[in-house]
């Protein structure tokens, strides 16, 4: 039986989806995140030595990182589902968005979270302006081109084709869903990018998105 290692309000909700899609057996070890800082109890590092999550057990394996949890469950258990045929180039834009999702989207996300809690940390007064500052170059040179770059970049590949690797809906787009939901909570992915939000509307009225949810507890980027 296959094991997730679920921390609550995470990236390893998509792999709970991805199972649900996939129509497979499993089992979810919750695990919380310390409300304060939100990092990973220390538990999860008996597990994997990082402690991050998601991480999945099965057969005496260990798999962690997301895009490799998902090549796994869809080689091992896919039978062709969720995954365009080696050798075409639709497999081709499946690797890169597995790819891209985690390597390429989430880091200026994580930058902008990051120097969000740099501006508003309480310092003291009058070190006040150059945290700020600081903040504010940060995003203005970095972060907010980037991630504008992306959002046009990704808004024109989903006007090629409904979905990230073409025609059918793959595990691509179950890898794709994290950094876009947490670009349209947090980082101003909205309705100027119709092509983008359209793709949130469809993830979320899935089925086994809605069923992932029910078992994974509470997901701060859901919606009605
Ligand atoms: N690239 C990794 C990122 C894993 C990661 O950072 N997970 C977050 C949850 S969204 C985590 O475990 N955070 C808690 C912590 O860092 O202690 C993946 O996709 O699996």
């Amino acid at each position: 039986m296959i094991t997730v290692h679920h921390l609550n309000d995470s990236r390893s909700q998509r792999v709970l989806w991805l199972l649900e899609e996939l129509g497979l057996g499993y089992r979810i070890k919750h695990y919380q995140r310390d409300p304060k800082t939100m990092f990973a109890p220390d538990e999860l590092r008996k597990v994997h030595p990082l402690g991050k999550s998601p991480v999945i057990s099965d057969d005496g394996l260990t798999v962690a990182e997301s895009g490799a949890i998902v090549e796994y469950l869809v080689d091992r258990y896919g039978e062709g589902r969720l995954a365009p045929r080696p050798g075409t180039p639709e497999r081709l834009r499946w690797t890169y968005w597995l790819h891209f999702a985690e390597g390429s989207a989430m880091p200026p996300l994580l930058m902008k979270l990051a120097f969000d809690r740099v501006a508003s940390t309480p310092v003291p007064f009058f070190i006040k302006p150059v945290t700020r500052m600081i903040a504010a170059k940060a995003m203005s040179t970095f972060i907010r081109p980037n991630l504008e770059r992306q959002f046009d970049f990704m808004e024109a590949e989903l006007s090629r084709s409904a979905w990230f690797a073409g025609d059918e809906f793959t595990a691509a787009d179950i890898q794709m869903s994290f950094p876009l939901e947490a670009a349209a909570e947090r980082a101003g992915l909205d309705a100027r990018r119709p092509k983008l939000m359209a793709f949130l509307d469809r993830i979320h009225a899935r089925p086994a998105y809605k069923k992932a949810l029910e078992r994974g507890g509470p997901y701060s980027f859901a919606k009605d």
